[in-house]
């Protein structure tokens, strides 16, 4: 447990960097709360082309870019309309309905991380104990209901496109430096508050090789513990990418370094897998790398993450 001071309240050890005590011993939103009203309503203004984009992947059973050990997500027939069930009801004979049962793992395909879903040495954001989390009542502690939906201005920064190629290599360790590239060359101002979307390629490449019936690699390009420094230094609110986890794997340094700087010591949440390549061919097309992004995790009380269908607006 925690140690105490001489009054016996809670004495939190201090984070090795980042975001811990700064929104109060309590806090569990971590930098969402960077976004502040006033950005909202700027953010509305990014809104160009009135265009909107889904950023999620279809959910589906099959193969899907997740971690074998996470499954498939399943959609299954609670009731249908050929059900003998409706047989009962006046009129039932020419009435019918259908239902399904959603089983979706919440880190499988288009999802959020909730800051408890990494710990490191024991801690989650803000210094919360990792006993905080049970089996059977889930986040004690920021799990997924505790972020809530939010809106904010979004930069969109397409690294293929920058480094002229259709994908990044399996492995690349984006750094800070690259991002800065990227933004540079797209002529794209980061703000304080914004959500950092990063295109790596890699569900490009993923598609085109299961078309092709090859065993995707186990490698991915993903960000280095140096482009947290960027995320840090520009005081992003939410990361995302096109990749399994943000992060580079092989990871970088260690297991889930950048999960444990960006979820465990930054409190900044993570959205997986997320499709932007309609968005960057809308975004290049209208000649803007920033918009309005709306994102909803699902309110489940305790959950390490969410499936969710963030929706881009340029
Ligand atoms: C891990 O990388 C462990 O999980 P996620 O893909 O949900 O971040």
């Amino acid at each position: 447990g925690d140690p105490l001071d001489r009054r016996g309240r809670v004495v939190r050890r201090p984070a090795p960097a980042g975001n811990w005590g700064r929104w109060g011993a309590e806090d569990e939103r971590g930098a969402l709360n960077l976004i502040e009203p006033e950005g909202v309503r700027t953010a509305a203004h990014e809104v160009r082309t009135g265009r909107t984009y889904s950023l999620a992947l279809p959910i589906a059973r099959g193969n899907q870019p997740a971690f074998d050990f996470r499954g498939s997500p399943q959609r299954l027939t609670l009731v249908s309309q050929t059900d003998a069930m409706y047989d009962g009801f006046e009129g039932g004979g020419d009435v019918g309905s259908n239902e399904d049962v959603l089983i979706i793992p919440s880190h499988n395909l288009t999802h959020m991380d909730a800051l408890c879903h990494v710990q490191a040495k024991g801690r989650f954001y803000n210094g919360f104990p990792a006993d905080t989390f049970r089996s059977h009542t889930g986040a004690g502690r920021c799990g997924i209901d505790k972020l809530g939906a939010f809106a904010t201005r979004a930069v969109l920064l397409d690294l293929p496109r920058h480094f002229d190629t259709p994908y990044l290599e399996g492995g690349y360790r984006i750094t800070a430096a690259d991002l800065a590239g990227c933004a540079e060359r797209q002529g794209v101002e980061v703000r304080s508050g914004d959500a950092l979307l990063v295109r790596t390629g890699y569900l490009d490449e993923y598609r085109a090789i299961e078309a092709s019936g090859r065993e995707p690699s186990f490698a991915q390009p993903g960000l280095s513990l140096d482009a947290v420094d960027y995320v840090r230094a520009r005081e992003i609110s939410v990361v995302g990418a096109d990749n399994s986890a943000i992060e580079c794997i092989p990871f970088d340094d260690r297991f889930l370094s950048v999960h444990i700087a960006l979820l465990v010591e930054s409190g900044v949440p993570l959205l997986e897998h997320l499709w932007l390549t309609d968005l960057a061919e809308g975004m290049a097309q209208a000649g803007t790398y920033s918009c309005l992004l709306c994102v909803s995790p699902l309110p489940v009380t305790g959950a390490t993450g969410s499936p969710i269908n963030p929706v881009a607006i340029v």
